[in-house]
């Protein structure tokens, strides 16, 4: 990690910092575009954060400025192939983001035939620049318990054909891998090009294919189902999660019932990790081609809004208290959980800063994927599980796989 420095952009060029800034900013506004009810949120969101600024003053940046605040985002985005993850690699390595934990969303409830990891920048300032991060998630066409070898076969053909990344994108991005520059031409095709890749596509979907997929698992058929990606949600970040829930449930947007993650913490407690809710998943207009070849409008419900608040991270102990317990059981102030060492804070004039919790929660984003799942799909636990763990999705994508835990220690220590 090189120490807390913002990476230069050079003259008249773009690098990996401004490229993810903008790319955020693209992706938002695509989404916007795509998914309506996603600016309702961005924009109750950005009202509820000015009142907490407003009545909080400093107290509502000690997790973040309200510039980073504003501008942050994450995204989830699901793939077929091995691949194609290492694709999603050197696209978001142009931009800064390094993976970041391993996820076994199989072992869920109920279980989703994935696993994931987050792509996001790993060092302090560049967080503090754009903490731009996306869940990603990777299909496992191997385990039996989901698919059997037939499916398996033809699920592997399917993702076999199809390219969701042009070579030009790569060649750009492997271009800023090695330059840690584009030149501004060259980051706008990179924008164009990277943006379009996520965007919902117009190709028709064969209803047969995706109705067999979708009976084994909706995601399985968002994922193995369709011959492109695309972002399935992108998540603003805002600072009164409760509040939020309210008002977005006044302005009649259905939210799912519950927050996720940690229950709300008395007044004036340190939050900790994370708390997401969504609303639901609404139905899109999409083309159909049905057995007889002809192309007709159909709807897919897969795409939704979600909104996160964060709170500082968790030392392995703490988390292993909050996994058994929930949070009544943690002390009511920073220096306490900085002294049972249950959070990560850094000490600078004698004051305690915490550090923000920057990743996933498996248990919620367990309940993400299952509330906007359309079925609830079939697994048979008594079939063979495909082996897969943080090394293997390492070497798949080529690049380093960060241990959370580690990056927290050493920013503390940093
Ligand atoms: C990812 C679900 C996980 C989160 O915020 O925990 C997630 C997906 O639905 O692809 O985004
Ligand atoms: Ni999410």
């Amino acid at each position: 990690m090189s120490a807390h420095t913002v990476e230069e952009a050079p003259p008249g060029g773009v690098g990996p910092t401004e490229l993810r800034a903008r790319f955020a900013r693209a992706l938002s506004e695509l989404y916007g575009r795509e998914v309506p009810a996603y600016r309702t949120l961005v924009e109750v969101c950005e009202e509820i954060n000015a009142e907490v600024l407003a009545e909080r003053g400093a107290d509502a940046e000690r997790l973040g400025s309200i510039g980073r605040v504003t501008a942050e985002r994450h995204g989830a985005i699901r793939v077929g192939t091995p691949d194609e993850l290492a694709q999603v690699a050197r696209v978001f390595g142009a931009c800064g983001m390094e993976p970041v934990g391993f996820y076994d969303l199989r072992e869920a409830t109920p279980p989703v035939p994935v696993i994931s990891t987050a792509f996001r920048p790993v060092d302090r300032a560049e967080l503090a620049e754009n903490p731009f991060r996306v869940f990603t998630s990777l299909l496992v066409v191997d385990d039996r318990r989901f698919f059997d070898a037939e499916t398996e076969a033809e699920l592997r053909e399917f993702l076999g054909a199809r390219t969701l990344f042009p070579d030009e994108l790569l060649d750009l991005a492997d271009a800023m891998a090695s330059e840690h520059e584009l030149h501004l031409d060259d980051a706008e095709r990179f924008l164009e090009l990277a943006t379009a890749a996520f965007a919902l596509s117009p190709e028709p979907v064969d209803r047969a294919w995706y109705e067999r997929l979708e009976a084994i698992s909706s995601v399985a058929a968002d994922i193995g189902g369709v011959a492109s990606t695309h972002i399935n949600h992108l998540t603003p970040r805002v600072l009164d999660i409760d509040e939020l829930y309210r008002r977005m449930s006044e302005r009649g947007i259905e939210m799912i019932d519950r927050i996720q993650g940690p229950a709300r913490r008395p007044d004036g407690a340190p939050d900790v990790l994370l708390r997401q809710t969504s609303f639901r998943a609404l139905a899109e207009p999409r083309a159909f081609r049905e057995a007889d070849g002809s192309v007709v409008e159909g709807h897919l419900r897969v795409r939704f809004g979600e909104v996160e608040a964060r709170g500082v991270a968790l030392t392995p102990k703490g988390r292993a208290l909050y996994d058994g317990q929930g949070t009544e059981a943690f002390p009511l102030t920073d220096e306490e959980l900085h002294a049972a060492d249950l959070a990560y804070y850094r000490e600078q004039d004698g004051r305690l800063s915490p550090i923000v919790y920057e990743d996933f929660l498996p248990r919620s984003a367990a309940g993400i994927f299952a509330s906007n799942l359309t079925s609830e799909g079939s697994a048979d636990a008594t079939q063979r599980a495909a082996v897969r763990d943080a090394s293997w999705l390492q070497d798949v994508m080529g690049v380093r796989l960060h241990d959370p835990y580690d990056l927290y220690a050493s920013e503390r220590n940093g």
